[in-house]
């Protein structure tokens, strides 16, 4: 690039130099002939035209170079991203890793015999067994309890731990826009974005149960609400909500939905002559249509102002606002740290 400039501001001096001769000729013309003098200014003409055209050709060489660069700062860009997208996956490696280790310990406790009181169902009950450290833990099959085995996440930190998710939004690669059938089975991976399956949330609030909601922007800010009554009905009464309780700072956005069914694409059980799941992008309980949509659209900065199918949550930011992350999680109502 340098180097182009630098001719080019060489060449704009030599044509200024020929222009200034031209300018003098003039003078010298009145002693030598007529033909002479317009030979010579011819000559300066074609040269002038010589130079100017080996500056455009300069200055298209220089276009060329631009959009050259351009597309090597578009990849370079989109090697970034790549780069970000291996960190990811190194972070998901290392957690695995991590959890293994807990695994393992719970691989030990499940050979040990177990009598029905002593179920472990959720990570409360894990935490009850000493299991402190937050992660993947996986929960062995309960025929007393018809629960099949199953992988959950355990916060074992949180306002004195023993939260077993039930959904997680924070990278936002994978879509939460699904039919009824991957709602009630659950979808997403544990450690990631996830929605734990409608019929696991039914078992797990059979038990009296608090529902935890975090919610974090794209300033980092943090918020929570949180339901000391949280019910989930099963699939034949459409997993009913029902809640009641409110405390946190985020604001009330779930109660606009309580004694609503689950609504999918694919399934419109909600208040509303519109079809609130397939407009909001997700699942949920839909009523006309949300003061919440926790399962809308993954928008990431930059797009997250711009939707209303969007993370919302009205109460802390509004219609529009698209969150960062969200985490819901549940704990039975007698937990005890
Ligand atoms: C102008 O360029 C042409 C070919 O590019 C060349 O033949 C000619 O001699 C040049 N004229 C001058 C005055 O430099
Ligand atoms: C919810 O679904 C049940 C059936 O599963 C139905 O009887 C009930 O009327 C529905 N409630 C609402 C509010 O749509
Ligand atoms: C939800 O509805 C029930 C009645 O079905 C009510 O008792 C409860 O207070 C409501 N919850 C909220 C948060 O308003
Ligand atoms: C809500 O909490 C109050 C006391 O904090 C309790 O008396 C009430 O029973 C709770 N509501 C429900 C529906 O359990
Ligand atoms: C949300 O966006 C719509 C249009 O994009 C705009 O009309 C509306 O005022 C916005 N609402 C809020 C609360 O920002
Ligand atoms: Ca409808």
């Amino acid at each position: 690039m340098a180097k182009i400039n630098l001719s080019i501001v060489v060449l704009g001096v030599a044509l200024l130099f020929l222009a200034e001769t031209w300018a003098q000729k003039p003078m010298k013309r009145q002693t030598p002939s007529k033909g002479q003098c317009c030979d010579e200014v011819r000559s300066l003409k074609v040269q002038v035209a010589n130079l100017t055209s080996l500056l455009e050709d300069l200055s298209h060489k220089q276009e060329a170079d631009m959009k050259k660069l351009k597309r090597q700062i578009l990849e370079l860009d989109q090697q970034n991203r790549q780069q970000e997208a291996r960190v990811t996956e190194a972070e998901s490696k290392y957690s695995e890793i991590n959890n293994r280790v807990e695994i393992m310990q719970l691989q030990t406790l499940e050979s040990a015999p177990q009598t029905s009181s002593h179920a472990i169902y959720d990570c409360a009950s894990l935490y009850g067994k000493n299991y402190k450290i937050s992660g993947e833990y996986r929960l062995p099959k309960d025929e007393f309890l018809g629960t099949p085995e199953h992988t959950v996440f355990c916060d074992m930190e949180t306002n004195g731990g023993g939260w077993t998710l039930i959904q997680r939004r924070k990278v936002g690669l994978i879509s939460f826009e699904r039919d009824w059938k991957q709602y009630k089975q659950g979808f997403g991976s544990i450690r990631g974005d996830f929605w734990l399956g409608n019929d696991h949330i039914f078992r797990l609030t059979r038990q009296p149960s608090t529902l935890r909601i975090e919610l974090e922007d794209w300033e980092g800010r943090k918020r929570y609400a949180e339901y000391g009554v949280f019910k989930v009905d099963n699939e034949l009464n459409s997993y009913k909500l029902f809640l009641a309780n409110y405390s946190g700072n985020a604001g009330d956005s779930l109660r606009y939905h309580n004694n609503t069914n689950f609504s999918t694409m694919n399934k419109d059980n909600d208040k509303c002559v519109d079809d609130c799941a397939s407009q909001r992008k997700g699942g949920y309980w839909y009523n006309c249509c949300t003061d919440s949509n926790l399962n809308g659209v993954y928008y990431r900065y930059g797009d997250h102002l711009k939707n209303t199918d969007g993370i919302t949550w009205y109460g802390w930011h509004g219609r529009n606002y698209s969150l960062k992350k969200v985490e819901m999680k549940v704990r039975p109502v007698d937990f005890h740290s």
